[in-house]
């Protein structure tokens, strides 16, 4: 794939979510950006705080345009980049895609203590009730997806888009975590289609910690 100028600048340390998220997304539309550690171990500069005063990641700039808030990013790489083929023209399939970006924050709140507990502590220090509220809490939110994903092949509808990328970060994680899990086949199946997409085994099934 031919690859534009790059103008595109990714502020974040590659194993967030959120900045992953913006990098496979770039690396789907044969963008060519840089990408900048900042945020966890890297601290956060005064200079980068000034484009986001949040103290999160990630920021992109792009031309005239600094921007935060990883889903808003990703729709902003469909609309400037990506055509209707990303973004769709039809509000209703829009519509319909767009619901599970926003889901997937809801899910992201429920993987938490699981996340930080496996990846980020120290097994002496793993606060076991936590872990297994926080797998429950998972399995509801996937319970609802692999519903969904009975009725269709990706949640932006019969073609991969915006809408699968979110919760296609998320199910790396919840796969690698090292726990028994409930079987979601449909949710399996998606992440088994989603696995060889462009840019996704690089950036997205990185290590954890
Ligand atoms: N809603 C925000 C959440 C951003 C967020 O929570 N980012 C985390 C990393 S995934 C962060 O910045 N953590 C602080 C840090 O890395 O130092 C988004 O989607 O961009």
């Amino acid at each position: 794939m031919s690859r534009t100028t790059p103008t595109l600048t990714v502020w974040g340390r590659l194993n967030s979510h959120n900045v992953k998220k913006v990098v496979w997304f770039a690396e789907e539309l044969g963008l060519s950006y840089r990408r900048i550690d900042v945020g966890g171990a890297f601290g956060f500069s005064e200079e980068y705080l000034a484009k986001n005063p949040n103290r999160l990641i990630p920021t992109i700039e792009d031309g005239k345009i600094t921007l935060w808030e990883s889903n808003a990013i990703l729709r902003y790489m469909a609309a400037e980049y990506g055509g209707p083929r990303w973004f769709a023209n039809d509000p209703i399939d829009r519509a319909l895609a767009d619901r599970w970006m926003d889901w997937q924050f809801a899910y992201a709140d429920a993987q938490r203590d699981a996340f930080l507990g496996f990846a980020r502590t120290a097994p002496e220090d793993r606060d076991a009730a936590k872990i297994e509220r926080s797998i429950a809490a998972c399995a509801k939110h996937l319970a609802v997806l692999d519903a969904h994903l009975a009725t269709t092949p990706y949640l932006s509808g019969n073609d991969f888009g915006i809408g699968d990328i979110p919760m296609g970060v998320y199910i790396h994680t919840w796969s690698a975590l090292p726990f028994d899990k409930p079987a979601f086949p449909n949710v399996t199946a998606w992440y088994e289609r989603i696995r060889s997409r462009a840019g996704y085994a690089d950036n997205v099934m990185i290590p954890l910690t």
